[in-house]
C-alpha cells in the first residue's frame, strides 16, 4: 500500500507514473450509479454499506485509478447529529431550518463514532475489496458546511454565512468550532477504519478574500490538519477559485493543495509553502471537446506539474453528470501511458 504512486505522490516520493483520480468520480455520470440509485434516496444510500461499497467500487471497476473515494457526501455528519436536512436531486443539500443565531448554534451537538457506524463499516469492508488501493476518506471544510446550514442551501453570494462571519465573529467563531469538531470526528472515523488518506472539501471558500480567510477560517482548518496529524495519512486541501488562497490552504497544515482550472500548476507550485504536492487540475469541461485537444491539455498540465513537489493528476473540480465515462477511462490511461518510467 504505501508503494502505491498515489500515497507516494502525496508524499513526495518519485513515482512509477503520476496516479490520477477524479473528483466526484462515483455518481452521477455514471449509468450503473443511476441504476443502483433509481429508488434508493441519497442520504439512505450514504447510510447503507452496501450502497457505499457498491457506488464507491464502481469507478474503480470502469477506471484503472490510482485511489477510491469514499462515497458520501460533506453533510451526511450534519444528518448524523439531527439536523433536519435533505439532499434533494439537481439541487443539493437543503436543510429545514438555517442556522442562524446562538440558540440553533448551540442545539449542533458533538458527533460521536456511533451515529455513524455505518461508515466504519463500509470502510473496512472497502479496504478489503480494493485490495492494497488507496482509499481517500473526506468531509467538508468549516467554511462550506457553514454556509449551507446559514444559508439553508446551495449559495451563489453566500450572504447570510458572510454576514454573520462580519457581523458576529464570537457567533462564528463558536460555529466554527463546533463545525470543525464534526468534520475532524467524522474523517478520524474514517482513517480509524483503515482509510489512507483525506481529502477536505472546502469547495466555497473561495469566495473569501484572503485577508478574512486568514483570520476566520484558517484557524479552525489548522486546529483540525494539526489533530489529524497523529495518523501517518495524507491530507490533501481543496477549494474552488482559490488562487488567491493557495499559500494559506498550504499554511493550514495540508499536505497536498487540489487546484482548481483557474492557476497553472507551475504557478500554484509557487504559491503554496515549499514541500506542497498539489492535485490537478484539468477544467472538467475540457471533457466535452475533442480527444486531441483534451490530450493537449492534459500534457500541459503534467508538464506543468512537474514543477511542483509530488503531483496527482486530477480534474480542476468535480466529475460534470454528463461526462462521457469512456472519455475518462481514455484520460486514465493517457496519464499513465504519459508519465511511465
Ligand atoms: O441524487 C444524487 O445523485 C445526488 C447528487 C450527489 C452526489 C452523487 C450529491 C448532492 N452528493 C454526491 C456525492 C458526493 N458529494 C461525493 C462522492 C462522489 C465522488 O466523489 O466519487 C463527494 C466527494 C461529495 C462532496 C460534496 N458535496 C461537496 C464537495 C465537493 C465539490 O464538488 O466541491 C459539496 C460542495 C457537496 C454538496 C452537494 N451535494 C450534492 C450536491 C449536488 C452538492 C453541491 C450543491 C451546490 O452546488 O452547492
Amino acid at each position: 500500500m504505501h508503494d502505491s504512486p498515489f500515497l507516494r505522490a502525496c508524499r513526495r516520493l518519485p513515482v512509477s507514473r503520476t496516479p490520477v483520480w477524479f473528483m466526484r468520480q462515483a455518481g452521477r455520470s455514471l449509468p450503473e450509479y443511476r441504476r443502483v440509485r433509481a429508488d434508493v434516496p441519497m442520504l439512505e444510500a450514504c447510510a447503507r454499506p452496501d450502497m457505499i461499497v457498491e457506488i464507491t467500487m464502481q469507478p474503480v471497476r470502469r477506471y484503472d485509478v490510482d485511489a477510491a473515494i469514499y462515497f458520501s457526501d460533506i453533510v451526511l455528519p450534519l444528518k448524523a447529529i439531527g439536523v433536519d436536512l435533505d439532499i434533494r436531486s439537481g439541487v443539493g443539500p437543503v436543510v429545514a431550518e438555517p442556522v442562524r443565531d446562538a440558540d440553533a448554534i448551540t442545539r449542533l451537538r458533538d458527533l460521536e463514532p456511533d451515529d455513524v457506524g455505518y461508515v466504519s463499516e463500509a470502510v473496512g469492508q472497502l479496504v478489503e475489496e480494493l485490495d492494497g488501493r488507496p482509499l481517500i476518506g473526506f468531509a467538508g471544510g468549516p467554511f462550506t458546511l457553514a454556509s449551507y446550514l446559514i444559508e439553508g442551501g446551495p449559495s451563489k453570494n453566500h450572504e447570510h454565512t458572510k454576514a454573520l462571519m462580519y457581523g458576529a465573529p464570537k457567533l462564528w467563531d463558536d460555529l466554527m468550532r463546533r463545525l470543525s469538531g464534526i468534520t475532524l470526528e467524522f474523517l478520524k472515523v474514517q482513517l480509524a477504519a483503515g482509510a489512507s488518506a483525506v481529502q477536505l472539501f472546502d469547495s466555497w471558500v473561495g469566495a473569501l478574500s484572503a485577508a478574512d480567510y486568514r483570520a476566520s477560517v484558517l484557524p479552525h482548518t489548522s486546529w483540525i490538519f494539526e489533530r489529524l496529524g497523529e495518523f501517518d495519512a495524507p491530507r490533501i486541501h481543496f477549494g474552488v477559485g482559490t488562487g488567491e488562497l493557495l499559500g494559506l490552504l498550504s499554511e493550514a497544515g495540508a499536505d497536498v493543495v487540489g487546484v482548481d482550472w483557474r492557476v497553472p500548476l507551475d504557478s500554484a507550485a509557487q504559491r503554496v509553502q515549499p514541500g506542497t504536492a498539489l492535485q490537478g487540475n484539468l477544467d472538467p469541461a475540457a471533457l466535452f471537446a475533442p480527444w486531441e485537444v483534451i490530450a493537449e491539455r492534459t500534457r500541459d498540465i503534467l508538464d506543468r506539474g512537474r514543477a511542483s513537489d509530488g503531483h496527482i493528476f486530477n480534474l480542476g473540480h468535480g466529475v460534470l453528470p454528463t461526462t462521457d465515462p469512456d472519455t475518462l477511462a481514455r484520460l486514465t490511461e493517457f496519464v499513465h501511458e504519459e508519465t511511465r518510467h
